[in-house]
């Protein structure tokens, strides 16, 4: 495969090229490209250097795929582009992910929905996708009716001037803020921007994406996004109302069956899951898995996930490798590597 990076030199630029590499991606010819003003830098890729290239090059050299993570406006002008003329894109961001005519995908959970007529996929955001790797057994076995969610996201979410700014705090240093206020010692709950129903838009994407990733829109999602000074992964308290009872043992076995969950959950050892031991894994871990006394039907749970890998990166590789094996994408040359 003729693979674009779009983004390369960004933080899930990065992690994408380590998650390519180490699940050794066949590629044939990788493009490395980032803004303007890092055309011509050097980066490196299974020890060998690359030279990064600018978004018109790109497409001039009609890559089969294209994953994007450079931020909508990038996406909104250039995944078009990078489509009409056959590459298949992956995005990152959140452009078209609630664009009706575009996919939205999990791939353990709805790459089956994915055709060669794709050209723009979507994927989702970090904390939906932590979020509906769990949820998605548990409404097939038992019925959701209503989901709360409230999020601990790292700063790594925000970009790296927002680990910069943590970083800085810590050691006393001065730095350029990418929040409106200390992150270090602090807790904002401000992920993304206000809109005008008092939410932002990061609790919006919590509260839709799961519904059309499930493809089911009879239960619902209200979230509360919190940035906390961690930078290794995002953490979720959930709050699951069903429609039929469980048993929490049956909850834990099923959780502990689905491939991508890691049920860490037992409070005689201490054990549950934490940001700093779920970072540079792909796996989604949920512990805290208690019945909610105050009603019936209703679990409580603590979910952990890397959000730069299963929150962005890997599961982007992860639709791209679903791609290749059903031969859903164009192959312009033959893979050597
Ligand atoms: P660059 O490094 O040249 O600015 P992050 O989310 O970590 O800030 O990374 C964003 C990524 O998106 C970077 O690789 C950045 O490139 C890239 N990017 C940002 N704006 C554009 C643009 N207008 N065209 C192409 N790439 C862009
Ligand atoms: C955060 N979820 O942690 C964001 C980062 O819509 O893809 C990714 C933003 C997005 O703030």
């Amino acid at each position: 495969m003729k693979v674009a990076v779009v983004g390369a030199t960004g933080m899930v630029g990065e992690v994408m090229l380590q998650v390519l590499a180490e699940r050794d991606f066949p590629i044939s010819e990788l493009l490395l490209v980032a803004s303007e003003r890092s055309v011509g830098k050097t980066l490196t890729y299974k020890g060998e250097e690359h030279t990064v290239i600018g978004l018109a090059d790109a497409v001039a050299a009609q890559p089969d795929i294209a994953i994007f993570s450079a931020g909508g406006d990038t996406s909104l002008e250039w995944a078009p582009k990078f489509a009409e003329v056959g590459t298949t894109v992956i995005d990152n961001s959140s452009a078209w992910r609630m664009d009706p005519t575009k996919k939205l995908v999990v791939p353990e959970i709805n790459a089956n929905e994915l055709t060669a007529e794709d050209k723009i996929i979507a994927n989702p955001n970090c904390s939906t996708i932590q979020l509906v790797m769990v949820l998605d057994p548990l409404h097939k076995k038992y019925g959701m009716k209503r989901v709360v969610v409230s999020t601990y996201q790292s700063v790594s979410g925000t970009g790296l001037k927002a680990v910069q700014q943590m970083e800085n705090e810590a050691a006393g240093i001065e730095s350029d803020m990418a929040y409106p206020y200390p992150i270090n010692r602090n807790a904002l709950p401000h992920c993304d921007v206000f809109l005008e129903n008092g939410y932002t838009k990061e609790e919006m994407k919590l509260a839709r994406e799961p519904q059309k990733i499930l493809d089911d829109r009879t239960f619902s999602v209200t979230a509360t996004a919190v940035r906390i000074p961690t930078a290794g992964g995002h953490s979720e308290s959930v709050n699951i109302e069903f429609l039929n009872d469980f048993e929490l043992a049956d909850v834990r076995q099923l959780l502990s069956e689905t491939p991508g969950v890691v049920v860490q959950d037992n409070t005689d050892t201490n054990t549950y899951p934490m940001p700093m031991f779920a970072h540079g894994k792909d796996d989604v871990f949920v512990g805290r898995i208690r019945r909610d006394e105050t009603q019936p039907n209703t679990l409580n749970m603590w979910i952990v996930a890397d959000n730069l890998r299963k929150g962005a990166a890997t599961n982007a590789v992860q639709i791209a490798e679903y791609l290749v094996e059903n031969k859903l994408v164009s192959n312009t040359s033959e893979a050597i590597s």
